[in-house]
């Protein structure tokens, strides 16, 4: 009787554990916390909503905090995503340094880091297990190179060149800057006479636009806005001062967003260098294996072209972003 009944228990109870075992582990979602840079960009929308639709396809929860570019916006939303113990957390760093402390935090509560877009300065780069997004010296460099080869078609002409850099301190704006002047360091013919940050926004890129047309005239031969947003605000303020943007002034840009194909079309901006915002799918991937145990590539680098304006009319229905 007595181990009659041990068998009928102990029957019930293994069938509760092969119930309950597997559902459990299957039911729980993985959940990444991603702080976001801000909405400071057309480039930055198409980001976040790459990132927000793979989640969701993915049946990944997702905590998303946006900083609106502040740094300390972004250390607040990774220490609170350590305190709700997510499986990852994802962050697209404002700025390139400062992160030591909090990544040692997230290290220390044995929670991986995943970077998407924008690299960190760190001292131990077992710090983070990934990082995913463009090469930015490159990015620079193809700007550079575009401007040599249409310096070539007035060889005896002088270029001086206006830049308009990305914020203060971030890796796309450190890299751009360096990638260009690597490229056009040695030709007497390019000039670089003024440069400032238009952090990233039409409205800044406008407005520091404005300023430079005021001390410099019609010396402004080339723009280099380091994003597309910038070039588009600074468009508007060459016109307002009644020169033609394109043409009076060459603009180019980075990141071949929609908007910069349409300013190409009407023959506004010269040229865009590509830059792939849609990174949601590939940073999926790498949190899942990371969750799994799987080996990750600690760089992933986004494929990327050159759009120059005379391609533009062709390559419009083409764009995602
Ligand atoms: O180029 C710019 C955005 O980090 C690559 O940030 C990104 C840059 C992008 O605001 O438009």
């Amino acid at each position: 009787m007595i181990s009659n009944r041990r068998t009928v228990l102990s029957a019930a109870l293994a069938a509760v554990i092969t119930l309950s075992v597997p559902s459990a582990f299957a039911a729980k979602p993985l959940v990444i916390g991603f702080s976001q840079v801000g909405a400071e960009s057309e480039w930055r929308t198409a980001n976040t909503v790459s990132i927000k639709d793979a989640a969701k396809k993915e049946g990944i929860t997702l905590k998303f905090a946006d900083a609106q570019q502040k740094q300390e916006n972004q250390v607040k939303a990774i220490r609170s995503f350590i305190a709700q113990r997510v499986d990852v957390i994802a962050f697209s760093p404002v700025v390139e340094s400062g992160w030591d402390t909090v990544l040692r935090e997230a290290k220390r509560a044995n929670i991986p880091v995943i970077l998407t877009d924008r690299a960190v300065n760190v001292s131990d780069p077992s710090l983070y297990v990934s990082f995913l997004g463009s090469d930015f010296v490159e990015e620079g460099r193809r700007a550079g190179r575009w401007l040599v080869e249409r310096q070539k078609k007035t060889p005896d002409v002088a270029l001086n060149i206006v830049e308009l850099q990305g914020t203060v301190g971030s890796a796309p704006a450190l890299d751009r800057k360096k990638g260009f002047e690597e490229i056009i360091a040695g030709n007497a013919k390019l000039k670089v006479i003024r440069s400032q940050t238009g952090d990233f926004t039409r409205a800044k890129g406008k407005e520091v636009m404005e300023a430079f047309l005021k001390a410099e005239g019609k010396k402004i031969n080339v723009l280099y806005a380091h994003n597309d947003d910038m070039a588009i605000g600074a468009i508007q303020a060459i016109e307002e001062a009644g020169l033609k943007p394109g043409k009076d002034i060459l603009v180019i840009s980075i990141d071949g967003v929609k908007g910069a194909f349409e300013a190409m079309i009407a023959g506004k901006l010269n040229v865009t260098v590509e830059c792939n915002p849609l990174l949601g799918p590939q940073l999926m991937q790498i949190a899942k294996d990371v969750v799994a145990k799987k080996p990750v590539p600690k760089r992933v680098v986004t494929q990327e072209g050159v759009f120059p304006a005379e391609v533009a009319a062709k390559e419009f229905p083409n764009r995602k972003y």
